[in-house]
């Protein structure tokens, strides 16, 4: 009998001990030495209220050689075999983001869904939300329990409570506790694959440092928050493992 514990019934999975520590290690590595120099870059916004970086392989941040490594990863087999099971076979890139703790203990979470922070109307926010896959697949860098998610909600629309919630209104605030809410247990190893579009958020004060990488269905409503340098030049294309979910992207970009 086929598991009711499917990306497809919940908006989420996790795939227990994905990656061993050899494995992890050099891209925690060259993660750390971005989030240093990205510190260092962003002190204000780090100091006021950041929870993540993005854009990690814009090309001239890193060096090229580890730009290469992460585009690997980002295409490693192993990830693509669980998206193409759980999710789509025909996904594109669509960017990198680190997530981490913020520096003022006192600050507070928000319940969203990510198709609330473009420019869609809510009645268009409803009509697509459940239509275009938007992922998140996040390699947690360290155990932690950094991320809540209402399970099912990249199938169905906010209750009350979630809908007040999320637009702070009625009385509530965008950190309440929802009902619904599970927090995730994760291990480095692990990987996570959620639906940006499920009601979710970040927890914070936990110790987390987790490397993210961001899929959508190859289109153009999506992939326009994308940076063509984001994306590999024409010529490490062919140094990649599987440059299928690159080549989607850009095929999408050519046609802006
Ligand atoms: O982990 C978090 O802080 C929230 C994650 C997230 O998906 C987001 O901010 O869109």
């Amino acid at each position: 009998m086929r598991s009711v514990h499917t990306y497809e019934n919940n908006g989420y999975i996790v795939i227990r001990g994905l990656f061993s520590p050899d494995e992890l290690n050099p891209i925690h590595d060259i993660l750390l030495s971005f989030h240093e120099n990205w510190l260092l870059e962003n002190t204000e916004f780090y100091q006021s209220h950041a929870i993540n970086s993005a854009y990690i392989t814009q090309k001239g941040i890193l060096p090229s050689k580890d730009r290469i490594k992460l585009f690997n990863f980002i295409s490693d087999e192993k990830i693509h075999k669980a998206l193409s099971e759980n999710v789509s076979d025909n996904l594109a890139f669509m960017g990198t983001q680190i997530f981490f703790d913020p520096l003022n203990k006192k600050q507070k979470n928000y319940w969203h869904r990510d198709i609330q922070y473009n420019t869609l109307t809510l009645d268009e926010q409803k009509a697509i939300f459940d239509k275009q896959n938007a992922l998140h697949v996040r390699i947690p860098l360290k155990d932690e329990n950094g991320i809540e998610i209402v399970p099912g909600t990249h199938k169905r629309w906010d209750t009350e409570e979630e809908f007040d919630t999320r637009m702070e209104q009625n009385g509530k605030l965008k950190h309440h506790d929802l009902m619904g809410g599970k927090t995730l247990r994760l291990q480095k190893g692990d990987m996570l694959i959620f639906s940006a579009n499920m009601i979710h958020r970040g927890l914070y004060g936990k110790d987390r440092f987790a490397f993210d990488l961001l899929f959508s269905d190859p289109i153009p409503e999506i992939l326009k928050f994308l940076p063509d340098d984001c994306v590999p030049d024409e010529a490490d294309l062919d140094k990649l493992q599987n440059n299928a979910v690159f080549k989607r992207s850009m095929a999408v970009k050519q046609t802006q």
